[in-house]
């Protein structure tokens, strides 16, 4: 008796457990067909592995459905990689538990070669299921980097403008007070430039100054800051390097200045100022420096360098 009895009990148990299994599995199928209708790469996941991903999502990696992509790549965490992250939070196999700490990650995914960044939102639809969707934000990004782009250079020299030039150095100075990394400035002045104005008109006088930046630029190492201050002023902001070197550095740049066939134009030379970051030093102070540096050098018969 006691023996059917516990029977009943089990079979109860069991059809109870049955029921829930295809209740569970119904909801799934529903959660999958569900991700379908998502325009953006969409995937259902466990805490652990992935159980589905849409069409979005597959045409992305490349897959024709999703057991093949499954059999590479179980967890969706090895899909994708954080970026600009101050604290990387996705990382292990259920990091969807976290996802309280994680909207709107930024994430890069690649597929060979075809790398794209996302803003990734994370969804916990009931207990242990989560939907995880990829915002493509490359073209934005990429439109937004032009832009940031063409709003630091000067539009007749191609080379860093004024506005760029000034946050370079704020940056430099707080690094050289906190870090104690040193900088020098080197400011540069076409001679009588004036007169080639005079001379040969304005439009010459333009492509004197194109020429003059690339000529200057071409020495110059890829750590260093090159822009046009103004007019036919020029500045160098020069990283890890002490003012001897740059003074050297100076020197060169204005012999290369003194043998350069301009073309129309012919000879022109240039005057130079050069000047260290020196303890307690702001913008203002060392750009007073470094102007003055140039004044005597102008002073004191122009084609040369003074620090
Ligand atoms: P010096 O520096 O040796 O004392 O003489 P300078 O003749 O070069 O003196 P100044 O700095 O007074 O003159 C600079 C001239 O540069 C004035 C202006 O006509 C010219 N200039 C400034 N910006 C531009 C520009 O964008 N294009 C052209 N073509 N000329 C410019
Ligand atoms: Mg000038
Ligand atoms: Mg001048």
């Amino acid at each position: 008796m006691i023996f059917a009895y516990l029977l009943c009990i089990t079979i109860v148990i069991l059809l109870l457990m049955y029921i829930l299994i295809c209740k569970y599995a119904r909801y799934d199928n529903y959660l999958k067909s569900f991700i379908e209708l998502n325009n953006n790469i969409t995937v259902l996941t466990s805490d652990t592995e992935m159980l589905a991903m849409n069409k979005a999502g597959l045409d992305f990696f490349h897959f024709t459905t999703f057991k093949a992509l499954h059999k590479r790549h179980k967890f969706l965490s090895k899909l994708f990689t954080e970026i600009d992250a101050e604290d990387k939070y996705v990382e292990g196999i259920n990091w969807v538990t976290k996802i309280d700490k994680m909207q709107n990650i930024k994430v890069e995914m690649h597929y060979h070669h075809f790398k794209q960044i996302f803003y990734m939102q994370v969804s916990k639809i009931r207990a242990h299921r989560y939907q995880v969707s990829f915002y493509n934000i490359s073209r934005m990004i990429a439109e937004k980097d032009a832009i940031a782009q063409v709003a630091e250079k000067d539009d007749l020299t191609q080379i860093y403008n004024r506005s760029k030039f000034n946050k370079v150095l704020s940056l430099a100075l707080r690094k050289a007070e906190i870090y104690k990394e040193p900088f020098t400035i080197i400011l540069l002045d076409i001679d009588h430039f004036k007169q080639v104005n005079d001379q040969y008109g304005h439009n010459i006088g333009d492509q004197v100054l194109v020429q003059l930046a690339l000529l200057v630029k071409s020495q110059l190492r890829s750590q260093d800051i090159f822009a046009r201050w103004g007019g036919e002023e020029f500045v160098i902001l020069s990283k890890d390097s002490t003012r001897n070197d740059s003074y050297a550095l100076a020197d060169r740049l204005r012999e290369s200045i003194e043998s350069f066939p301009f073309d129309e134009v012919g000879r022109l030379t240039c005057s130079f100022g050069v000047s260290q970051y020196e303890k307690n030093d702001n913008a203002t102070v060392l750009l007073k420096r470094v102007d003055d540096a140039l004044y005597r050098a102008k002073n004191n018969g122009r084609n040369r360098v003074s620090m």
